[in-house]
């Protein structure tokens, strides 16, 4: 974070306080969630980003349960399928910020399909995902991303498959923004959501976690010697496609991030719906109200 940044964080403190809650936080101590739902709260009071523009939707799981550490509009919705959630709050409602949350776990699994159109299609949201490499909620099963060997829970003689890469998978799809921040480092994630939040089309951010209870392969440490900005790469190009996917394959020993691909140019969904040009509302300002009171 830069002086400027830091002058403007301290002149809006009042306003980060605004996303506090007084909830109980049922996260592990050292949990990576953490660093990523504060730096979330920095990037909103960085844009002006008030609490009742956004919208949070929680995929399930210990990133799901950031649905309640964070004073704004959000929604927690089913195993897998957050980002089908978002899309549909973002095309009935194009004025929110719209961000969506999940783990790998429901990412990679049981919601991949989501995943591949959402990317696809550039829904103009932010996506963070939560890359824990398990299945941190139901107490450490290997999700899709586990490395290979590692010993889970549900695991004992070690994983014995190769993990899917997650930035490699993504940049495979034709994305139009794909970035990776660490969670031990909020300033950087802080940068990253700022810019993501601003993207116009689907902005897919790994943030790789440390999970202290189930994780023991790849904790705080192993991280905090391998990651390293893009920006100390000469002559990194992030609008080379083939560089980022280049870049992506080591997972291992020195581990890229920041903003690794940006296309600017193409469209995100809903600038591309020819039947609804012209139109100054959403569809949100066209459907007729109903009030659910009676139902309960
Ligand atoms: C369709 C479905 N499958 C499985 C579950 C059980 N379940 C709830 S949370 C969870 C683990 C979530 O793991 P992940 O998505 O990686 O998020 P994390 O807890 O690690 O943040 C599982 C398996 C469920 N609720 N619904």
């Amino acid at each position: 974070m830069n002086n400027e940044q830091l002058k403007n964080l301290a002149e809006h403190a009042g306003d980060y306080m605004k996303y506090e809650t007084p909830r109980v936080i049922t996260w592990c101590s050292g949990c990576g969630n953490f660093g990523i739902v504060n730096a979330l709260k920095r990037a909103f009071v960085q844009l002006g980003i008030g609490r009742k523009d956004c919208l949070l939707c929680f995929d399930v799981g210990c990133c799901g349960n950031g649905a309640d550490k964070i004073e704004a509009y959000t929604i927690h919705g089913l195993h897998g399928r957050v980002l089908s959630l978002a899309a549909g709050a973002k095309i009935g409602n194009p004025r929110l910020n719209v961000v969506a949350v999940g783990g790998d776990g429901g990412t990679f699994s049981e919601g991949v399909n989501h995943l591949v159109h959402s990317v696809r299609n550039n829904y103009p949201f932010l996506f963070i995902l939560h890359n824990n490499e398990n299945y941190g909620l139901t107490t450490g099963q290997p999700s899709s991303l586990t490395r290979k060997g590692a010993k889970m829970l549900a695991a004992p003689h070690g994983v014995a498959v190769e993990p899917i890469n997650a930035a490699q998978f993504v940049l495979s799809l034709n994305p139009s923004f794909v970035a990776r921040g660490y969670s031990g480092n909020v300033d950087e994630m802080a940068d990253i959501f700022v810019e993501a939040l601003q993207h116009k089309g689907f902005a897919f951010v790994e943030i790789l976690q440390a999970c202290p209870t189930y994780n023991k392969l790849t904790p705080n440490e192993w991280y905090a010697t391998r990651v390293k900005n893009v920006s100390t790469l000469a002559g990194y190009d992030r609008s080379d496609i083939w560089q980022a996917r280049k870049l992506c394959e080591d997972m291992d020993k020195e581990i890229y991030t920041g903003v690794l691909y940006l296309d600017k140019e193409k469209r995100d969904f809903l600038s591309v719906q020819v039947g609804r040009e012209g139109y100054k509302t959403g569809v949100v300002d066209e459907v007729k109200g109903y009030g659910v009171e009676g139902l309960y």
